[in-house]
């Protein structure tokens, strides 16, 4: 069954990978699930027929026969469960590679949205600059007791998994920010996740349609 999912037609990043479908990209590319891609405009994911998809209207979608999902925690989590690549085989290991989906998406994410949306969209706001601090230290306090847990180790539990990819593309938007840089174990990690192929493939595929 042919796999469609949506992503900018134009991302505000022009391509820098930080929009939501990379992480869907990158998974199917994990394992090895070719996929189409449908471009929708900010216009587009306002109107009835992608509300339908996505009550939200935002992107990305990930449509298979009658199955239409929307949510990245969701789309990961199912791409992971009907093929082989993402979850461990092992219950208890598989159980733990899903709780690092949920960190990363619960726990790590939502100070690192909060930093990125005060630059961004409050950026010019008298209270931004006093702020910033807070919203640094926020991020530190998860990135902090992260680091300690990874460690010198490769991956989060045993090999790579789902709950990697999502932890790694969480990280990935901190870059501009310089914080991922005062935790070197972390850099790595993120840059030991950049290096795997399929995000290869997952980021060029994307840098395409923003480059055109
Ligand atoms: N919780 C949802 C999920 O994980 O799927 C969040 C989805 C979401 O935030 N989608 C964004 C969207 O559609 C795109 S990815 N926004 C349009 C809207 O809400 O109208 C977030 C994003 C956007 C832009 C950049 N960037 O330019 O760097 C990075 C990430």
């Amino acid at each position: 069954m042919t796999i469609t999912i949506t992503a900018f037609e134009r991302s505000p990043d022009g391509g820098k990978g930080l929009a939501r479908d990379t992480r869907v990209r990158w998974a199917l590319e994990e394992v090895g699930q070719p996929y189409e891609v449908r471009l929708v405009s900010f216009r587009a994911m306002k109107e009835p027929a992608h509300l339908a998809l996505h009550p939200f209207g935002q992107i990305p979608t990930y449509e298979e026969g009658d199955l239409a999902l929307f949510e990245t925690g969701a789309i990961v989590f199912h791409i992971a469960e009907r093929h082989a690549g993402l979850l461990p085989d092992n219950a208890n290991a598989r159980a733990r590679a899903i709780t690092w989906m949920f960190a990363a998406l619960n726990t790590v994410e939502p100070p690192i949205l909060e930093l990125v949306t005060a630059k961004i969209l409050e950026g010019d706001k008298p209270w931004t600059a006093e702020r910033m601090p807070l919203l640094k230290d926020r991020v530190r306090a998860r990135l902090g007791p992260l680091s300690v847990r990874l460690g010198d180790a490769e991956w989060l539990e045993g090999a790579f998994s789902a709950g990697d990819l999502m932890m790694v593309s969480v990280l990935l938007r901190l870059r501009a920010s310089g914080i991922l840089d005062e935790y070197p174990n972390l850099a790595a990690y993120v840059a030991r996740g950049e290096a795997r192929p399929a995000y290869k493939r997952a980021f060029d595929a994307q840098l395409a349609v923003n480059t055109r």
